[in-house]
């Protein structure tokens, strides 16, 4: 039984108008209702989504009307206020976004205003989604109107299962960088389970963008954000070819076919179908037709190109303007070429029924996409899956989404006039041993990589999400704190050892900001005076640092350079963790890091007490990556048979003794303090691994945050931990220090709670 699906797109399938006094629904145009309709039908779905006008004349008519949608056909309309439509969907979305994310800037408009009602329409989606949801439901929202969404939803709600997918291209990362709010309508997309883009190259270019403008890194496959693991995803959109089928199948289309082929007889027919758009090439494809006639005149009385563009967001300018070069161009190709029996260029500026679009499909010659930038183009699909015997060729922009599947039609430039030409002649002029081969490895392709399996994959990506999650859970749980406590309360001797960085603070953007709070240190400190309790802050950070929060507290042991230095309790002087520890090596290591520091821009180094790290945060990433694998294999290479060891970590390169590591400090304390009946260890990053891999099995071992860890416990964030200490610790939850130090800390996460309980009652 599959799971209910709540489908979230901007508009219905069906569009609202009043005309005359009556109401009329007309289907939507564009390649998601295309995509999506068949899906949510099979799947008896709900649909979310505008229905294309706002509430004017005879309100409780269309109340009525709307009502009905919802009740017999699963239509649920978001109403808004004509207004923030405007500025929402001709502004901000189609204004700004639009071009930026087809990667034209110079055609974005900025202006703040439009995105206040950005905001508010995204969050009348969302609040639509939530009257209805159950907690089951799979939610599914789609593409750039809706970016905001997934996190609206994730905070009002944060067990749902969302998804999203991006129909349109993620530009490369400097482009969407101009932004202004790059950094919301990132955040935004978290909010998701999966996202799914329509390329591998979209994808890439998105988690280029999370890198560069949230500084968070993320694998192929996926991104791991506050505790969630989302899944990224590239499954490129498909056309229904069953439907397709059945269209060019049917007496009706037979007949129109018969009647176009009559009509065209003796010349060849080339087909251009697009929604009229500044993206999808059409004066340029218009002006490549005008040079072939020109400079090839064979071509002229043999050869018509039918272009049909149906009209879109007419409200935008840019619309308007684009709708009059056409035009022009039409009229002037046909003024100048036209004979009193043949008109070069059809052109029909509306909306063609599906069974005239199968005929024309089916008859064309030539199928010609010269998209500038499309996230896929669906033509591409309709016009392979429409064609029989005698096959016509598909001329493709490589611009399109659809390029990087469809390798077999001919490839072109759209900007390169000449070039794209001769494209055209050469398919003209294709023989059919050729065509009939291209096509049939296109048609398979098309058939197999269909919407249904689309929607499918897409939704059993999303199936996937909550299981994963409970999978992670399973194998690191939440810490059982009744079982924790006993044990504590039931040993003689305690060790715990306590990770700083992302453990008991937050991680901060700069390391200096992270200092404990009074709280933090208080609560250390309350634990540490327990009797027969040994706590041990362990850290990667300078002994200056931990002297400087930690030093006044003589019951601790402290731990600095991954353990390379520590500090009994009650003494005063740091001691390396082995004897004869020097630091003759450095210079050395210092000459060789100094290279890279002049060769690489962003780059730093830092010189620790017995360690030397090289860091390449502000170095462009992938060159980061790359020089740093230099880096370390240099240096690998020179330190070769000594007592140091060359480490990666997140953006740095460090060079350390091979024993100064925090899996060796747990030995290390554990000779000092004697066997320890209890034992408790808490880290968030790959150093503190070393930790839990050296302690015994039954020790109390937490990992903080998402990611794969040896941890037995896992808790999401560092209030967790704290919470913990002070539950170790004996305070109550009445104590006023601990419950200031949980709510100091815990303040967000409560605030989530809190909201989701008020949603859900
Ligand atoms: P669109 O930009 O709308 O879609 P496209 O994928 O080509 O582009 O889809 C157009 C759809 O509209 C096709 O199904 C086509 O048959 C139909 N259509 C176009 N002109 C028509 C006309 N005159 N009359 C009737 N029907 C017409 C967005 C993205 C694309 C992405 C799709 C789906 O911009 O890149 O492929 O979503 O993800």
């Amino acid at each position: 039984m599959p799971e209910p699906l709540i489908v979230v797109a901007n508009r219905l399938p069906l569009t609202l108008r009043r005309a005359g006094g009556r109401w009329t629904a007309e289907a939507s145009s564009g390649g998601l209702v295309a995509a999506l309709t068949p899906v949510v039908q099979r799947a008896g779905g709900l649909w979310i989504g505008w229905p294309g006008d706002a509430p004017g004349d005879d309100p409780e008519g269309r109340a009525a009307l709307l009502e009905a949608w919802e009740r017999e056909r699963g239509f649920a309309a978001v109403d808004l206020p004509e207004r923030v439509g405007r500025a929402f969907y001709d502004g901000f979305a189609n204004d700004t976004l639009w071009p930026l994310l087809h990667g034209f800037p110079s055609r974005a408009v900025f202006n703040p205003e439009t995105f206040v009602a950005y905001q508010d329409a995204n969050q009348r989606f969302a609040d639509a989604v939530l009257e209805r949801a159950r907690p089951d439901d799979l939610i599914w929202v789609h593409d750039y109107q809706l970016m905001l969404v997934p996190a609206l939803l994730r905070a009002a709600w944060p067990g749902l299962r969302i998804g999203f997918f991006l129909h349109v291209p993620f530009p490369p990362p400097e482009l969407f960088r101009i932004l202004p709010q790059r950094d919301q309508l990132l955040v935004g997309l978290l909010g998701a389970d999966v996202i799914g883009f329509q390329t591998h190259e979209h994808l890439g270019a998105f988690r280029r963008a999370v890198q560069q403008v949230l500084g968070i890194e993320s694998r192929i496959d996926a991104i791991e954000v506050g505790g969630r693991s989302i899944a990224l995803h590239a499954r490129p959109v498909g056309i229904v070819a069953d439907e397709w089928d059945e269209l060019v199948d049917s007496p009706r289309v037979r007949e129109h076919v018969a009647q176009l082929r009559r009509q065209h007889a003796g010349r060849r027919l080339v087909l251009a179908v697009d929604r009229l758009d500044d993206t999808k090439g059409i004066p340029e494809r218009l002006r490549t037709f005008r040079h072939l006639l020109a400079t090839q005149p064979h071509w002229r009385r043999a050869v018509t190109l039918v272009q049909i563009a149906v009209p879109s967001r007419e409200r935008v300018p840019r619309y308007a303007a684009l709708r009059r070069e056409v035009n022009e161009l039409v009229g002037e190709i046909n003024g100048a070429y036209g004979t009193p029996d043949w008109s070069p260029i059809v052109y029909l500026r509306r909306s063609v029924s599906r069974p005239e679009l199968a005929a024309l499909y089916s008859v064309a010659d030539v199928g010609w996409v010269g998209s500038l930038r499309d996230g896929m183009n669906l033509v591409a699909k309709e016009y392979v899956a429409c064609q029989r015997e005698d096959p016509g060729v598909l001329l493709l922009s490589e611009f399109a989404g659809a390029a990087s599947e469809m390798g077999e039609a001919v490839r072109i430039n759209p900007y390169d006039t000449p070039g794209t030409a001769a494209a055209l002649a050469r398919a003209l002029d294709m023989p059919e041993a050729e065509r009939a081969e291209r096509h049939a490895a296109l048609v398979s392709r098309v058939r197999r990589n269909d919407a249904v399996s689309w929607a499918r994959r897409s939704v059993a990506d999303l199936e996937q999400a909550p299981r994963d999650r409970a999978l992670s859970a399973a194998s690191a749980g939440e810490p059982p704190v009744a079982a924790l406590l006993d044990a504590f309360a039931a040993a003689p001797e305690r060790l715990c050892a306590l990770d700083y960085d992302g453990t008991l603070v937050p991680l901060a953007p700069r390391p200096s900001d992270a200092a404990p709070t009074p709280a933090v240190l208080e609560l250390v400190e309350r634990l540490a005076r327990r009797a027969g309790t040994h706590v041990a802050v362990v850290s990667g950070r300078s002994r200056a640092d931990l002297e400087r929060w930690f030093g006044g507290m003589s019951s601790l042991w402290l731990a600095a350079e991954h353990g390379a230095l520590v500090r009994e309790p009650g003494a005063a002087d740091w001691q390396p963790m082995r004897q004869g520890a020097g630091s003759d090596w450095m210079p050395d290591v210092r000459a060789v890091l100094d290279h890279y520091l002049a060769r690489v821009p962003g780059s730093m180094i830092e010189e620790k007490e017995h360690a030397l790290a090289w860091h390449y945060r502000l170095v462009e990433p992938e060159f980061g990556e790359w020089i740093a694998n230099e880096v370390a294999a240099t240096l690998g290479e020179r330190l070769a048979g000594t007592e140091l060891a060359v480490l990666r970590g997140s953006k740095v390169v460090e060079v350390r003794y091979a024993w100064a590591n925090k899996g060796e400090l747990m030995g290390y304390l554990q000779s000092r303090i004697g066997p320890a009946a209890f034992l408790l260890v808490a880290g968030d990053d790959a150093t503190d691994e070393d930790m839990f891999a050296r302690v015994p099995p039954d020790a109390f071992t937490i990992h903080v945050g998402a990611g794969r860890t040896a941890a037995r416990y896992r808790v999401a964030e560092p209030a967790a931990v704290l919470a913990l200490i002070a539950a170790l610790a004996g305070a109550r939850p009445a104590d006023p220090l601990a419950a200031g130090a949980l709510d100091a800390v815990g303040a967000q996460a409560a605030g989530r709670r809190e909201r989701t309980a008020r949603t859900r009652t």
